[in-house]
Parts: C-alpha cells; structure tokens; sequence
C-alpha cells in the first residue's frame, strides 16, 4: 500500500467516524476467530438449518469475537476430502459420522453403525449421550481431533432403489447400491448378499440419474433434501441402521481459542444439537407423506429375516471380534444382546 492510498483510506475511516461508531461493535470489526464449517447435505437440511442457528447464536453472544462460516451439501469438496482439510487445518469444522469416511481414521468410531442395532430414539440417545458416546468421544480425540459432547441426527435409514420394493433378504441379492467409503457399511451390505460400492454422497445424484448403482440408503430428510426421489421410486423402510454427524474440530485451531470462549461456543453448539434432533426425527416423519405424494413407494419390512441373515453370515461376530469386547459391551448395555 503507497502512503498516498494509507492517507486516503485513513481520511475515508475519518469522514465516516460519525456512521462507524453508530454501528453495533460486533459489526464494527473483523472476528478474532473465524472458523468455517463443511457439510456433506444441501443447504435446507435441517442439519444446516440449525448450525446456521448456532453461528448467528455464537456471533451475538460473543460479540463478534467468534464466527462460524458454513459451508453445506459439499462446497468444499467430497467427505474425503474435507476430513483432509480437516486434519490439515484448511478446514477448521467438519460434520461426519463415526461410521463414514472418519471410519476409515478411527476404525472404533464405527459401531454405532452395527446393522440392526438400535430399534428407537431412546436406545440411541441414552446410548450416544451416555457411556458409548463417552467411548466414541475417547476414541476420536485419540485420533487427533476435537469433538464435541452432542452428536446432531441423521436417522434412521432405509432402503431406496429404482426397480422394486425390498420386503426380505433376497430382494437385496447382487443389488447394485451405494454406501458411505466404510468397512462396516460395505461388510454390512455385503452380508445381506447386496452388491454395494463405496462412494461419497457428493456423488450420490449423479449415480443413481446414470445408474451405475441401483439404490443407496438413507433417511426420509436426506432423500428430500437431495432430491433423491427425482432418480429413485422405492423407499423400503428397514431401519436398519440410526445414523448421526459428530461436530469434529481441528486440535491447533480450537486450541488457539481462550477457554471461556471455547466454553461459550460449545455451548451454544449442543444446545443447537439438540433442537436439530426434534427437529430432524419430525420431518423423517412428515417427509414420508410428501415423498409418498411426489411419487415415491413406501413399504414397511419385517426386520427378523434381515438380522438372522446377517448372524448366518457371520457379520454380528466378525464385528465383535474388530471392536473388542469391552465396547461390544457397551453397545450392548444400551441396545440388549446381538447375534
Ligand atoms: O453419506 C451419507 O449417506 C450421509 C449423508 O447420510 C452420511 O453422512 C452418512
């Protein structure tokens, strides 16, 4: 910058003192902190909804002091690549699940993936709030990264595909579907004798419009959020697996930050949290009917033959060994015995 722009700039901040100093002070200046957060849904998720929420909550209540920029349904790249940028610091927040691609740094942040586990919002919150998100929590910040206490609700997912309802095992047999990038999720898939391939959800639309899967699986607020139903027309409720997103932070970055502010923000984060649930669990509710109305098939599915084929196949032991027996038990403290 010349000294001639400096004094211009300088006399342009003095001919405007007067405005300036009418304008709240949270407006007057630039964030210490400015932390961007990336998610993997479109914009009008309530996921995203509710985090915006949080970042006009934590601008006022800090003064300013703090800023959360969002980034939703993939701005900033695939889930793999924004767990790098995570990591690496390019990204300061990112929202993933213990069982997609963070599975592939922290194996242990998986099981609350297990296939059939949890039959309803009790068992999962008092699971995920109580000792196995403790565990969860323990296993991820040994991974290196900061996550908060809350995990924010994806759902209880289902089954779509274009070319029939899905009511027992054998439907799934050689179907083309698409999965997170995770172990668990393509064993668990492959155990039902589905034919699945791992893929980010950023690519998820375009799959399906050119078919090189059939189906994918996810909850009713997802499938509308992204249009899904534009490309699929079967919707088989299996549940077969709650999922949810981890608020995870890069360690340097939160670190940089006073602990009484770090307070602050966390707080108001959870609190988010926990109106997305309600939130969330209603419009998996209320979507049924809209997708219903837009043309999509709803089916609902006896889960038994589905849990004794995957215990035929071997999955709920292979899982146990991987996990341990100390979070197995945790799991089950929570969702009763698995076989
Ligand atoms: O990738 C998916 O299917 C999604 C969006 O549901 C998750 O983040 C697990």
């Amino acid at each position: 910058m010349t000294n001639c722009m400096t004094r211009r700039t300088f006399a342009t901040i003095l001919a405007g003192a007067t405005v300036s100093a009418a304008l709240p002070l949270r407006y007057a200046r630039a964030a210490e902190f400015t932390f961007k957060i990336g998610t993997n849904v479109p914009a009008a998720h309530p996921l995203n909804v509710h985090l915006s929420k949080a970042a006009e909550k934590v601008k006022t209540e800090t003064s300013g002091r703090f800023e959360l920029q969002l980034f939703p349904n993939n701005q900033l790249g695939a889930d793999s690549d924004m767990l790098s940028q995570l990591r690496s610091g390019a990204l300061e927040c990112f929202l993933n699940s213990g069982v997609n691609v963070l599975s592939t740094l922290i194996p242990a942040a998986a099981i609350s993936g297990v296939g059939f586990a949890f039959k309803g919002y009790p068992e999962v919150w008092n699971a995920l709030d109580g000792k196995l998100g403790i565990h969860l929590r323990s296993q991820i910040s040994k991974g290196g990264l900061v996550v908060l206490d809350k995990v924010w609700d994806n759902g209880f997912r289902m089954i779509t595909n274009s070319s029939k309802p899905i009511t027992k095992p054998e439907d799934l047999q050689g179907m083309k579907i698409r999965v997170p990038v995770s172990a668990l999720w393509l064993s668990l898939f492959k155990a039902l004798g589905a034919a699945p391939t791992g893929m980010n959800f950023a690519e998820v639309y375009t799959a399906l419009q050119t078919k090189v899967v059939d189906g994918q699986e996810n909850p009713p607020a997802i499938i509308a959020a992204a249009k899904l139903n534009e490309v699929q027309t079967y919707a088989s409720v299996t549940n077969h697996m709650w999922d949810g997103w981890w608020f995870l932070m890069n360690r340097r970055a939160w670190g940089q930050v006073p602990p009484g502010l770090q307070e602050t923000v966390s707080k108001i984060i959870n609190e988010s949290c926990v109106a997305q649930r309600a939130d969330v669990a209603q419009k998996n509710i209320d979507l049924r009917k809209e997708l219903a109305a837009a043309g999509m098939t709803f089916n609902e599915v006896d889960q038994a033959p589905f849990r004794a084929k995957l215990s035929g196949a071997g999955f709920y032991k292979e899982w146990r060994d991987k996990f341990g027996e100390d979070a197995w038990g945790l799991l089950e403290e929570s969702v009763g015995k698995l076989a």
